[in-house]
């Protein structure tokens, strides 16, 4: 897709920003402690980054779907735990506010949250419901003017930061699966409300996860979110443009990539030749290329497709997820490869792009759930 003036703007900004803000220092530090920089996040925040896809009138920056994925595919390509840091508030933290918030819910928490003073996070996934999202075992109970909710949630990325949470419950335990499930914003210091530990992970260190644990959590009434029973279907909607954004992010990881291997094999010399003068090395480069500029297509046409509201967006966000984070394991698999034992050393930066790599087939939804709504939508 050849990009307007104004998109090639936007992205030359991101890859400066990146390239200059997202250090080597800063890099390291994330991978090593796991903790979470206040500071790059609020300078990402004063550039509006967090705010890029929401409406100006509610604090962002109005941009479209495909300036969300330039921004997510150029801050992937240097860093994609930094990647998140904008992500969250653009996609299924303020999805659901946006997909069906009233007005003083959306005054209240997105102007705050598109402009980094505030942290959302999502928090659908359970211990014993993970790819069966509607087997929630969560539950809201009504009393007077509140909820009362109990339940364990768990992988909550960005929890041990946040400020609020949008919650999953069961509000009617009469209906079977997916259904009478009502979506709740929480305030994260209400009592009632703890976090797990953070879990020690393979890879995307420098962004925490955790479970939620809600015991006996009062949640007003003005806190529920879109119709009473009925919050299923939002997640879903709201997980297509997630997906969008992961698919951004695997296509950034990949570039980010196969640059490194790109510029390894010019400058390393073996048998007395540089590497990619062998074959066997310049056909992975050939591959890795192509698949990249794949996706790339696959996942602009979907972003444009999406917000013209094109009937097949849904299919189209989940084979871009599908192909996209597929494709990104094997690039970064071939750059190890190149890279050959200094790949494996944690000094150079393949090593931890394949890290990194490896969850992006299984958040927001695993490649196999991918396959199942794609063959879902084709076979209907
Ligand atoms: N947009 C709008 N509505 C949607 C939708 C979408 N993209 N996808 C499904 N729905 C609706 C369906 O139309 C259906 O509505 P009705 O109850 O009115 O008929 C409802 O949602 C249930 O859909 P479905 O029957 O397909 O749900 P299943 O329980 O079979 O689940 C999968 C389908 C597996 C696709 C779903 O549970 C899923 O996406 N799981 C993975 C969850 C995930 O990504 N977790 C990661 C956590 S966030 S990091």
């Amino acid at each position: 897709m050849i990009l307007n003036e104004k998109q090639t703007m936007l992205r030359d900004l991101c890859r400066e920003f990146a390239e200059t803000e997202f250090t080597d220092e800063l890099l390291d530090r994330l991978d090593e402690t796991g903790e979470f920089d206040w500071d790059i996040f609020h300078q990402m925040a004063k550039y509006g980054f967090t705010g890029i896809k929401t409406p100006v009138e509610y604090g962002g920056q109005g941009g479209d779907s495909l300036d969300y994925v330039l921004m997510m595919e150029e801050f992937s390509r240097v860093s994609p735990v930094l990647a998140i840091y904008a992500n969250t508030s653009n996609s299924l933290g303020s999805g659901p506010l946006l997909f069906c918030g009233n007005e003083e819910q959306k005054q209240k928490y997105l102007a705050p949250i598109a402009k980094g003073e505030k942290i959302i996070v999502f928090s659908l996934t359970e211990p014993g419901a993970g790819s069966d999202a509607g087997g929630t075992l969560t539950t809201a109970v009504e009393d007077g003017d509140y909820f009362v909710l109990n339940g364990r949630k768990t992988f909550v990325s960005g929890a041990p930061i946040a400020d609020y949470a949008i919650v999953y419950a069961k509000t009617d335990p009469t209906q079977r699966g997916s259904r009478g499930i009502s979506m709740f914003i929480v305030d994260l210091t209400l009592p009632g409300v703890s976090l797990g530990k953070p879990e020690r992970k393979m890879g995307i260190n420098g962004y925490p996860t955790c479970d939620l644990i809600l015991e006996d959590v009062r949640i007003h009434k003005s806190d529920l979110l879109g119709p009473k029973d009925n919050g299923f279907r939002t997640a879903m909607q709201t997980l297509d443009g997630g997906r969008l954004g992961v698919a951004a992010q695997s296509l950034g990881l990949a570039q980010g990539a196969y640059e490194e291997a790109l510029q390894y094999s010019k400058d390393r010399k073996q048998f007395g030749r540089p590497l990619k003068d062998f074959q066997a090395i310049s056909f992975m480069l050939a591959d890795m290329a192509t698949e990249i500029e794949a996706a790339r297509e696959l996942i602009y046409s979907t972003a444009v497709k999406k917000d013209a509201g094109d009937p097949e967006a849904s299919k189209l966000c989940a084979m871009s997820k599908y192909f996209a984070s597929e494709m990104a394991n094997r690039v970064a698999y071939k750059a190890v490869q190149i890279f050959g034992g200094y790949g494996y050393i944690n000094e150079y930066k393949v090593e931890r792009f394949y890290r990194d790599a490896r969850i992006l087939t299984i958040y927001e939804g695993t490649t196999q759930v991918q396959q199942m709504v794609i063959a879902g939508n084709i076979l209907k």
